[in-house]
């Protein structure tokens, strides 16, 4: 311990240069980050060392997005040093979890899919698994959400701005990356070849950042792009004088990696996402080629040494690039080139929203990406070909299943490139892999036999169980000893004590522990609270119709109704405190409207006198992944009600069923896997399957008709029309009043009473309290399946071929 407190003052004074006594708790953090990136310094080293040496093949996973979260717990956890350094801090006055609040999380994704990604590195070091993590260092992350008035409001988040001890520049070794320009033909040797003379061009900097592995003396490594503007943009400025021009062009180049697109599952088609795409997929592979393999590398061994995962299309234009790379820089034939460059991409499927599917419209690409339209013409023409081999000239199935749309406009459906070019696709739980052989790709389903595989998502236990919940942790650690962090599937020991009554005790004072928890961290940061005693009922998750936060809405109204028209006295409903997170996109105006009531209904509810504080709503702002650390530990019900068919997956579902908190869900996503698991006994099931979701659309819905039939609905709805959240005010919900009668494309009407019922089952439950102590404890033991490194070890069997290496 004397040993870290010298180097911890050593970074202090000469690092940060400040005395102990003059330093302010940002300075002590950045010193401390500092220290403790030393001690993981020498197994970075070594792990790339090995990795040189042994030039085993290795995972480049490809993603737009990582939701990191903070850092410094994952690092202390990762080396053993938390106990050490806690200590030393505290012989220098200095409490470690005022340093751990100071860090602001790296907010590099929108939601599900980016802290996927980071699930899966951090898996992926902890196996031993060479994999480097590419994506964008986004100067400002998902923004900062706040509520005026109940209404969301965005700011930037300025994640930089205190300092950032976790990245480690690299500017020699940056990258070129062209965009624009033009294509021309040449002659060489007889054949007429294409050439890409592009237009302008940025340098792409890369960041590396440490992915430490569980206790295992590993640290892998992820590898964040910046763009900056080329020295010939300086130089012929400095040579025109034109010093604004200039700077206008330093700009342009700079927004690349500016901000990231704040819209989860809708993309918007706009250029400089395209521009960002390209920017990093581009800098990485070249990158791969040039700094992780051997100079003298024979290419045609690609595929030994690399699988790049694409995470979802964002990063497909990477296939016309490596093609790109071999056919035009590095003289490979086409053919030759084309079997390369299938065996080296992978490509994971996050979706199936029609509206979330990538289209890029041909007039945009061949602008900003001449040579990569033409090499895609290219693909899809000998694909095409392929096809009518096979099934004749079938003029139907080539117009469904050609890479380039003609309607509406002319346009590159990348899901169907990657399809194309991948050697697997990968759907992310059981029925959204289905569906996706089902129902958006069917023609490729039936043309590549064995193409698509389902590999169900997964957490990491590291961060969302033991660091998130170290009081659960201690009582899981006490019951079956250490082991079960690396090896989750060992969760099921716990399953004896469920009739435990010593261990149940136990695990309902790690609830009531976590609760009160969390009671703190929002009275700090919002000055509200949760009570001991009320059934914590959370949904926290992005904003979209398909999540249906409205239907938990018109849950919390019905029980407002039920007290307000006296039809139960306050003492005899069952005391709730709802929690809500979600941020919207900044354009998705519905959604906005849904945060404004949520926070209406909330404003109403809390202040009633007649509710008797036996309802509470709370909405913290900007629910991140550190709120989330906090929020699912304390949780004992998990809302998991999207309409079924349209959550791929989910992966909230499996925190929080993991934390111990019971799930009222529909049977969709991951959920269905969830419910297998734990048993029908121990999980609220309700709502429409997706058949009968399809059915109902087929003969027509009509949501207006079970406003009709169900007065409870009835009455639900009217209140919010009436302006019993808005002051009287009918107009303010007018919209979203309408949208629910009239077109409710998520079926919340449809499903509301079956939703009650449940969440009436909930109540009866809970006054059971011996009853859902055992079903708590059993959705822990029979959870395991879900960590993230149960998902890596398939991914890795079926897909990638890289066994670990030590
Ligand atoms: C975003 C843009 C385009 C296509 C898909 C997305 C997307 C999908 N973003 N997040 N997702 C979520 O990914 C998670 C991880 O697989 C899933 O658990 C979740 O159901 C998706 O909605």
């Amino acid at each position: 311990m004397d040993g870290f407190i010298r180097e911890f003052l050593r970074e202090l004074n000469f690092g940060q240069g400040v005395a102990l006594s003059f330093s302010s708790i940002n300075d002590q953090y950045l010193a401390l980050a500092r220290t403790v990136r030393h001690y993981l310094m020498a197994r970075w080293l070594g792990t790339l060392r090995r990795q040189f040496e042994t030039q085993a093949k290795g995972v480049a996973y490809l993603s737009a997005e990582y939701l990191l979260g903070r850092q410094l717990g994952n690092a202390l956890l990762a080396t053993g040093l938390t106990d050490i350094v806690e200590e030393g801090l505290a012989k220098c006055g200095i409490d470690l979890a005022t340093l751990r609040a100071q860090e602001v999380e790296p907010g590099l994704g929108n939601g599900g899919l980016g802290r996927l990604a980071a699930c899966f590195i951090d898996s992926l070091a902890t196996m031993s698994v060479p994999c480097v993590g590419y994506g964008i260092r986004y100067e400002y992350g998902i923004f900062r959400q706040t509520f005026e008035d109940g209404r969301q409001v965005e700011q930037p988040d300025n994640w930089l701005a205190l300092g950032s001890p976790w990245e480690f520049p690299h500017p020699e070794a940056a990258q070129i990356v062209n965009f624009a320009g033009h294509t021309e033909t040449y002659e060489e040797d007889g054949t007429v070849r294409s050439r890409w003379i592009p237009g302008w061009s940025v340098q792409a900097i890369p960041y590396n950042y440490m992915v430490p592995g569980y206790q295992n003396g590993r640290v892998n490594t992820l590898r964040l792009w910046s763009a900056v503007a080329t020295n010939a943009f300086d130089l012929r400025i400095f040579n025109s004088g034109d010093y604004a021009e200039a700077v206008r062009a330093q700009t342009f180049a700079e927004n690349i990696s500016k901000v990231l697109y704040p819209e989860d599952s809708t993309p918007q088609g706009k250029e400089l996402r395209l521009q960002q795409q390209y920017f990093f997929v581009s800098a990485s592979i070249h990158d791969f080629i040039d700094n992780v393999l051997p100079a003298d590398f024979d290419l045609t061994h690609l595929p030994d040494r690399v699988i790049f995962q694409l995470n979802d299309t964002h990063p497909v234009i990477g296939v016309p690039e490596l093609m790109r790379v071999l056919v035009d820089e590095k003289d490979f034939d086409w053919d030759d080139a084309w079997e390369i460059t299938k065996k080296c991409f992978a490509y994971t499927c996050h979706t199936l929203l029609p509206e979330a599917l990538e289209v890029w419209s041909v007039d945009l690409l061949g602008r900003l990406l001449p040579r990569h339209l033409e090499i895609i013409y290219r693909i899809n023409d000998e694909f095409l070909d392929e096809v009518r081999e096979r099934f004749g000239d079938d003029e139907l199935r080539i117009r469904r299943m050609s890479i380039i749309a003609e309607h509406p406009e002319r346009s590159v459906r990348m899901a169907y490139l990657a399809t194309v070019a991948g050697s697997k696709v990968n759907g992310v739980a059981e029925l959204h892999s289905q569906l996706l052989r089902d129902k958006v790709l069917p023609d490729f389903d039936e043309f590549y036999p064995g193409k698509f595989i389902n590999v169900t998502n997964g957490v990491t236990p590291r961060r969302f169980i033991r660091l998130a919940n170290p009081a659960l942790s201690e009582l899981i650690t006490d019951a079956l000893g250490v082991g079960w962090l690396t090896d989750l599937e060992r969760l099921r020991e716990l399953e004896p004590y469920a009739e435990d009554e010593e261990f149940k005790e136990r695990f309902r004072a790690v609830k009531a522990h976590n609760k009160r928890r969390l009671s703190r961290v929002l009275v700090d940061r919002d000055g509200t609270s949760v009570d001991d005693d009320h059934l914590l009922d959370v949904m926290v998750k992005r904003l979209h119709e398909y999540k249906r936060q409205t239907l938990k809405l018109l849950h919390i109204v019905t029980l407002y109704d039920r007290i307000t028209s006296g039809e139960v006295k306050p003492a005899d409903i069952v005391p709730r405190t709802f929690i809500f997170g979600a941020k919207a996109a900044p354009g998705y105006r519905m959604a906005k409207e849904i945060i404004h009531l949520i926070n209406a209904v909330g404003s109403v509810v809390n202040a009633d006198p007649a509710v008797e504080g036996r309802l509470k709503v709370l909405f913290p702002p900007n629910y991140n992944v550190t709120l989330a650390e906090k929020v699912i530990p304390a949780a004992d019900l998990s809302e998991q009600i999207s309409l079924a068919g349209k959550e791929a997956s989910g992966t909230g579902n499996m925190k929080f069923a993991l934390n111990g908190a019971l799930t009222i869900g529909t049977d969709d996503g991951a959920n269905i896997e969830i419910r297998e698991l734990v048993g029908d006994d121990n999980f609220f099931l309700f709502g429409l399957l997706e058949p009968e979701v399809e059915a109902l659309y087929a003969k027509g819905y009509v949501p207006s008709s079970f406003y009709e039939s169900d007065e409870g609905l009835h009455r639900a709805i009217d209140m919010i029309a009436r302006g019993t959240f808005s002051g009287g005010d009918r107009g303010v919900f007018d919209g979203l009043v309408s949208n629910l009668l009239y077109d409710d494309r998520f079926m919340a009407l449809a499903d509301y009473r079956a939703y009650i019922d449940a969440q009436d089952e909930v109540d009866k439950a809970y006054l059971d309290e011996d009853r859902w102590t055992r079903s708590a404890i059993l959705n822990v033991a029979r959870t395991g399946f879900f960590s993230s490194d149960r998902s890596m070890r398939n991914y890795i069997d079926r897909i990638w071929h890289t066994p670990p290496s030590f």
